[in-house]
């Protein structure tokens, strides 16, 4: 990696301070390639270009007098539980993140569909187009910018939420996480949901941008080192959707647990639907190594949707001992279920084994 003198601010809360709220409002996780720009939204714009009929530049405030629309999602790092991949299974490459790097937000600002409609899309169904984001305003390590790109399609269907953020949970967005205007792509890999965006193209190829075509992409097993992988990049298909989840973030690892009179062990977690597979339904834990489960009892909320996280609790009958563990597993509404342990991949992405609290010390 380049030396940018600094470290970007790459960080993430515990999962225990995280499932205190519905909505993360106070400590989201950050994760960024480069510097936070500082940017003077008066004077920002989006430009909209590639493959429509009319160029647009769009101002901060012609964002906002667009029609508005909130959307309550998860956001979440592709690199999210890739501590449990590379303890659980083999060595793998990425920041060592553990279960926090996942906010659940309120988002709002005018929909992608509405600003590429404005602009024309001239591309047809069946020329299968991409929407490139971009962001010129900082320099990052192995880029000179930061871009990604989803399908066209998705982008322009109204129940898949891809908006331009203004807000997050009522307040204009912060700079760390995209100030003035951010994407939000509900169900995607957060690496898509570009901060800082100004450019927006609609194009017949993917972006070109190193973080679409050089990371976050589930690399066949047979890359185990960077030069394996390098002859893999190109034939593996950028991640996108993101698959159904769920951690454990009550009792943490390595703690004493208490037990309730009747040997019952109270466990709280999130879990995170799946990006085409619908909601999580169904929320399973066990104290037994996954012998016998015990369905959770999910938490609803006023604000929640079809792409918001569920906070769900458990109890859980376990003898007393050391060294022992719980697992947790969801189901989304497409019945798909969390495996044991999900597939391994170089880059550590998309893990989404058994929710696991390891060498608890039940009293
Ligand atoms: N411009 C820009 N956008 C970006 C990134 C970045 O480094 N630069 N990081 C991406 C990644 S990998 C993730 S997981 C999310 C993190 O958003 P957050 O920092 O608000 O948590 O932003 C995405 N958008
Ligand atoms: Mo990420």
């Amino acid at each position: 990696m380049p030396d940018l003198g600094f470290d970007p601010l790459n960080r993430e809360p515990p999962a225990t301070e995280l499932v205190s709220s519905f909505l993360t409002t106070k400590d989201a996780y950050d994760r960024n390639h480069g510097d936070i720009p500082e940017i003077d939204a008066s004077k920002h714009q989006v430009r909209v270009d590639g493959a429509v009929q009319t160029i647009l530049d769009l101002s901060v405030s012609d964002l906002e007098a667009l029609p508005q629309h909130t959307v309550v999602s998860a956001l979440q790092c592709a690199g999210i539980r890739r501590h449990t991949m590379r303890t659980a299974i083999k060595e793998v490459q990425g920041i060592d993140w553990f279960d926090g790097a996942v906010m659940n937000c309120k988002w709002r600002g005018p929909r992608l569909k509405d600003i590429l409609e404005k602009a024309q899309v001239i591309l047809s169904k069946e020329e299968k187009g991409h929407v490139a984001f971009a962001s010129h305003a900082q320099t990052c390590q192995e880029d000179e910018w930061y871009g990604a790109s989803i399908d066209l399609g998705r982008a322009l269907e109204e129940d898949k939420d891809v908006i331009l953020a203004l807000e997050m949970n009522g307040e204009p967005l912060s700079k760390e996480h995209g100030f003035p205007v951010r994407v939000i792509v509900p169900g995607i890999a957060g690496a898509r949901s570009v901060k800082w965006l100004d450019r927006i193209t609609v194009q017949t190829v993917e972006s070109s941008n190193y973080y679409q075509q050089h990371d976050y992409k589930i690399l066949p097993p047979e890359a185990v080192d960077s030069e394996t992988a390098e002859k893999f990049w190109d034939m593996t298909p950028a991640l996108q959707t993101m698959p159904v989840n769920s951690a454990i973030a009550v009792p943490e690892p390595g703690s004493k647990v208490e037990r309730s009179a009747d040997g019952m062990v109270l466990v709280k977690g999130f879990a995170l639907p799946s990006g085409d597979g619908g909601e999580v339904v169904k929320v399973e834990v066990s104290g037994d190594d996954g012998k016998t489960w015990v369905e959770a009892d999910i938490g609803h909320d006023a604000d929640e949707s079809r792409w918001s996280w569920r906070l769900w609790k458990a109890s859980v009958k376990m003898e007393a001992g050391k060294g022992l563990c719980i697992f947790s597993r969801a189901t989304d509404a497409a019945g798909e279920t969390q495996p044991k342990r999900s597939q391994w991949n170089l880059r550590g992405v998309a893990y989404n084994g058994y929710g696991e609290t390891t060498d608890l010390e039940v009293l």
